[in-house]
C-alpha cells in the first residue's frame, strides 16, 4: 500500500507523486496531475505575493513592465489563477471558490474532479506582511463524466473529500497535502522551481499547550469555552494567534495544540467556511491523528446544504479537542 513505499526527504513533488503512485496500479494518474496543478499555481501566487508589496513602488526603481500594472487584489490574482490551472490541467469539471458565489464549470466535461478553494484565506493580513494561506479540498464528482456539473457535485460530505491540502505563504512556501494515506509536507525553493518533500507522515502531538482564540471575542463565548480558555491560562499554555487560520493551523498540527473559532454575536454560527476551510482542515488533522469539531459533531459529518454556509470551528491536538468537546457537551445537556 501507500504508506509501504517510502520517500526519502529531499524528494521532489513530482517524484513523490510518481513513487506513491506506484502503490496504486489502477490508478489512471488524473489525481496526481491535480496535485501538480494546484501546486504549479501556488508557485505563480508564490511569486506574485512576493512581488506584491514592490509594484506600486517598482516604477521609482523603473523596474516597472510596459503595462505599469496597477497592483491587483491579491486574492482576486490567487483565485484566477487557480482557476486558469485547474482549467488548463483538464482534471477538475467545477471549482468552488471563496471568491465566487456559484461553482464554476471550467468546461472539462470529462474532468473526474471538483475542487472547492479558498485560493487566498486571511488576505486582511497580506497588507501587513503576515503569512497567509490557500485551502483546497478535492472530491470525485457525482454526476456522469461528459455532463454539465453542478452544486451536487460540490455538496459532498467532508468524509467523500479524496484529497485536501494547503499551500503556506509564510518565511518559507510549504504545500502540505493528504489523499488519504497520511499527511506530507513539501517545502517551496524558488530559485529551482521545485517543491521538496520535507515532512513525511506529519502527525500532530496527542496534547499540546498552545491555544488559537481571537481574545478580542471572549465575551461571547458560551461558559464551557471561557472555562477552557481559563483552564489553559491556569495551566500557563501559551496563547498564539496570528490570526490566519493556515499559519495558526500549521504550527499548532507541528507543535500541538489547538484552534478554536466558537460562534459570536458577529458570527453566531461561527467565521469559517465549511466547504472550503473546514472540511480540508478536518480531513488533514485526522490524517494527522487530531480531532475537528463544531461543538456537536466532527467536522467531517456536518451534511453540507449551502456553498458558503460557515460553522464553528475546535480543531488540534485530540486530547485538547476532545476536552472542549465534553466542556460542551456538559453545557448542552445542562440547557
Ligand atoms: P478574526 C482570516 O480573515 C480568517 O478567515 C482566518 O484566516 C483567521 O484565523 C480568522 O479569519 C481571523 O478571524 O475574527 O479573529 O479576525
Amino acid at each position: 500500500s501507500e504508506e509501504d513505499i517510502a520517500v526519502p526527504v529531499g524528494t521532489t513533488l513530482d517524484r513523490f507523486i510518481m513513487r506513491k503512485q506506484e502503490a496504486f496500479p489502477y490508478a489512471t494518474g488524473e489525481l496526481s496531475q491535480l496535485i501538480r496543478d494546484i501546486a504549479l499555481a501556488s508557485k505563480i501566487i508564490n511569486r506574485e505575493i512576493n512581488r506584491a508589496g514592490l509594484i506600486n513602488i517598482a516604477g521609482m526603481y523603473g523596474t516597472q513592465n510596459i503595462q505599469g500594472e496597477e497592483q491587483q487584489k491579491l486574492d482576486v490574482i490567487a483565485d484566477v489563477r487557480f482557476i486558469r490551472a485547474l482549467k488548463n490541467g483538464g482534471e477538475v469539471c467545477a471549482i468552488i471558490s471563496e471568491e465566487q458565489d456559484k461553482i464554476i464549470d471550467t468546461g472539462n466535461r470529462h474532468g473526474k474532479y471538483v475542487v472547492a478553494l479558498d485560493p487566498l484565506d486571511g488576505s486582511s493580513n497580506i497588507d501587513v506582511n503576515v503569512s497567509i494561506g490557500s485551502i483546497f479540498s478535492v472530491y470525485r464528482r457525482v454526476t456522469p463524466v461528459g455532463t454539465v456539473p453542478n452544486e451536487t457535485d460540490v455538496l459532498q460530505s467532508g468524509r467523500k473529500q479524496v484529497a485536501a491540502g494547503y499551500v503556506l505563504y509564510g518565511s518559507s512556501t510549504m504545500l502540505v497535502y493528504t489523499t488519504g494515506h497520511g499527511v506530507h509536507g513539501f517545502t517551496y525553493d524558488a530559485s529551482l522551481g521545485e517543491f521538496f518533500l520535507s515532512h513525511t507522515e506529519i502527525k500532530i502531538p496527542e496534547k499540546g499547550k498552545i491555544f488559537s482564540y481571537n481574545e478580542g471575542n471572549y465575551d461571547d463565548f458560551s461558559p464551557a469555552i471561557q472555562s477552557y480558555i481559563t483552564d489553559c491560562k491556569t495551566r500557563r499554555y501559551s496563547g498564539r494567534y496570528i490570526g490566519s487560520l493556515v499559519a495558526d493551523f500549521h504550527r499548532n498540527m507541528l507543535k500541538g495544540g489547538i484552534y478554536l473559532y466558537p460562534p459570536t454575536q458577529k458570527a453566531p454560527n461561527g467565521k469559517l467556511r465549511l466547504l472550503y476551510e473546514c472540511y480540508p482542515l478536518a480531513m488533514l488533522i485526522e490524517q494527522a491523528g487530531g480531532m475537528a469539531t463544531d461543538g456537536k459533531q466532527p467536522i467531517l459529518d456536518i451534511v453540507p446544504t449551502d456553498l458558503h454556509q460557515r460553522t464553528p470551528l475546535y480543531i488540534g491536538s485530540a486530547d485538547m479537542v476532545r476536552t472542549v468537546t465534553q466542556g460542551l457537551e456538559t453545557e448542552y445537556a445542562a440547557q
